[in-house]
């Protein structure tokens, strides 16, 4: 698929559009993601990466933070978006431009249209973390679609769909990989698997995920 003219994001490449699931498309290495790297680690400089605590009291083995006017946060009281990190009481990085060109030009490929997030939440995973079974619906309008970005180790994300049981699709999710989630996907269920060190060939090194959010 020919990217548009407009190539805000330089580092995009020519891909094919494949449909997972109605609605579930993915943009195999779609991007480059060394300067991706970069810009999450000026992220990580003013809002350190953290454990959040879980409703029920775990803590989560994905360290997360956020950048954008809003970032989604956890504690004993919900989870929710919240425009003040709670570590800093400060605001949340700014989105960086490349951040939210990629989102748009990932969406408009993947045949949703405009695309302005508020929020890019950023999961940072070691060999030994997990995110179980869930569905994100903490967003105020759920027309708008989720664009991930996936960066570093790979990860067995599996999608299950309007309902948790059953097996899911497995699908191996690599340096560079872009996944959108429009319509009825939306509020799918999904999960990743514990990053095991046979599937990802070491016990170094992280994975990175972006997630595009409009969360108000
Ligand atoms: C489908 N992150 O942050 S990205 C999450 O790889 C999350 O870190 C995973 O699930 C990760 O909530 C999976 C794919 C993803 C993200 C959000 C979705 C799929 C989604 C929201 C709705 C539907
Ligand atoms: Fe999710």
């Amino acid at each position: 698929m020919v990217i548009d003219q407009t190539d805000l994001f330089a580092e995009v490449q020519d891909t094919a559009a494949q449909e997972l699931a109605p609605a579930v498309v993915l943009l195999r290495r779609f991007v480059s993601t060394s300067p991706l790297i970069d810009l999450i680690e000026q992220v990580a400089v003013s809002a350190p990466f953290r454990h959040m605590r879980t409703p029920g009291g775990g803590r989560m083995s994905v360290a997360i933070t956020n950048c954008g006017e809003m970032g989604w946060v956890s504690d004993a009281r919900g989870y929710r978006y919240a425009a003040m990190d709670p570590e800093s009481s400060q605001i949340w990085p700014p989105m960086p431009q490349s951040f939210a060109a990629l989102a748009l030009q990932a969406a408009q490929v993947a045949g949703f249209g405009s695309f302005q997030p508020d929020c890019c939440l950023i999961n940072r995973y070691v060999v030994g973390a997990q995110m179980g079974t869930h569905r994100d619906h903490d967003e105020k309008d759920m027309s708008h679609p989720i664009v991930s970005v996936s960066i570093g180790l790979p990860a067995v994300f599996v999608w299950y769909g309007a309902t948790r049981a059953g097996p899911g699709v497995p699908m191996l999710l690599q340096d560079g990989d872009v996944i959108v989630f429009g319509r009825e996907a939306r509020k799918g269920f999904h999960a990743v698997r514990r990053l095991s060190p046979r599937v990802v060939g070491t016990t170094q090194g992280v994975r990175y995920n972006l997630t595009f959010r409009r969360a108000g």
